[in-house]
């Protein structure tokens, strides 16, 4: 996949799908795919997208980084991302995005966009506009429509209410695909490893939407491997540690090998309970190890 941080002619003929896409959920599928369709035709599926710019209070938001973003357009058949600070953008009409930005620069043949996309100056133009727009330049404009699971509309502000109430389960059939945390291991406090229950920690991305703090059954890969992790989310209350919120995995089966500086994906499966404050570490060591009991039925069907 072709990444573009310019709005510079692309030189192809394109099929554009249009939207910031925040966690590349089921609904934003069915607009990607529509893209990655017209390949058929000799297009070439693209997104037009944002880079994000946080504002103070912005922390905690998103439902993807833009690495995990890029990779799962690319897996969906993604051929071209231009992803384009907003500020440039901004000030055009939704008639000049369409001339300057969808023909001039991305040669769009097709346009794919989300039921409530919107765009231009303030966010002025909709759907209709686009359509109408679009026809004006020779590009054949299409609004998907809504994609529902068990009743629930996917969109990112669904899917980020779920993982707040701990729902991982529906929250993960609205994204299609499983939460996932990643980042390099870093050092935890050596508690763990005093507690026959040693963890991987991984820092979570500080624009990373935060899911209920509470004790996760999960899949950890690293080194081309999977294992059954308890992943717990939260600020451990029990060590006193109130710092950033930290995502630690004991993985019942992994036995040992220094983990510090690996790349490390913990994708959450299933809700198993709130974080909490325990008495003392044995209590703490206890919860753990029953955390991963059930983890593993959870996960592997499977009693130890
Ligand atoms: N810390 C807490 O203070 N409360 C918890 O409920 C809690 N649950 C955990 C569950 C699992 C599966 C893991 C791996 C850690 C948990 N922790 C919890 C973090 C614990 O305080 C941490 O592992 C210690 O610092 C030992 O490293
Ligand atoms: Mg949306």
């Amino acid at each position: 996949m072709r990444i573009m941080r310019e709005l510079i002619p692309c030189g192809d003929e394109t099929a554009v799908a249009l939207g910031f896409f925040d966690g590349v959920h089921r609904g934003h599928r069915a607009v990607l795919a529509d893209a990655v369709d017209c390949k058929r035709q000799g297009l070439v599926p693209a997104v037009f997208t944002f880079s994000h710019t946080p504002k103070p209070g912005d922390r905690n938001m998103q439902l993807s980084t833009f690495e995990r973003k890029a990779r799962l357009f690319e897996e969906l058949g993604i051929e071209l991302l231009y992803v384009i600070d907003f500020n440039d953008i901004r000030s055009k009409t939704p008639e000049q995005f369409v001339s300057q930005i969808l023909k001039e620069k991305l040669n769009a043949k097709r346009a794919f966009c989300g039921f409530n996309y919107r765009f231009g100056l303030n966010g002025s133009g909709d759907t209709s506009d686009l359509i109408s727009l679009c026809k004006a330049q020779g590009i054949l404009a299409t609004v998907c429509a809504p994609v529902t699971v068990g009743g629930l509309l996917a969109s990112s502000t669904e899917i980020r209410a779920l993982l707040k109430k701990g729902d991982i389960r529906l929250a993960n059939r609205l994204l299609g695909y499983e939460y996932t945390i990643s980042g390099r291991a870093v050092r935890g406090n050596h508690i763990g490893s005093e507690m026959s229950t040693p963890t991987i920690n991984l820092t979570i991305a500080h624009e990373l939407a935060l899911p209920k703090f509470g004790v996760y059954a999960s899949v950890v890969s690293f080194d081309g491997k999977s294992y059954t992790g308890v992943t717990n989310i939260g600020v451990k209350p029990t060590v006193g540690d109130y710092n950033a919120p930290n995502c630690e995995t004991w993985m019942p089966r992994f036995e040992g090998g220094e983990l510090y500086d690996k790349q490390v994906e913990v994708r959450l499966i299933g809700f198993i309970r709130p974080e909490k404050r325990f008495e003392n570490l044995a209590e703490l060591e206890k919860a753990i190890k029953q955390d991963g009991n059930l983890a593993l039925r959870m996960i592997e069907g499977v009693n130890i």
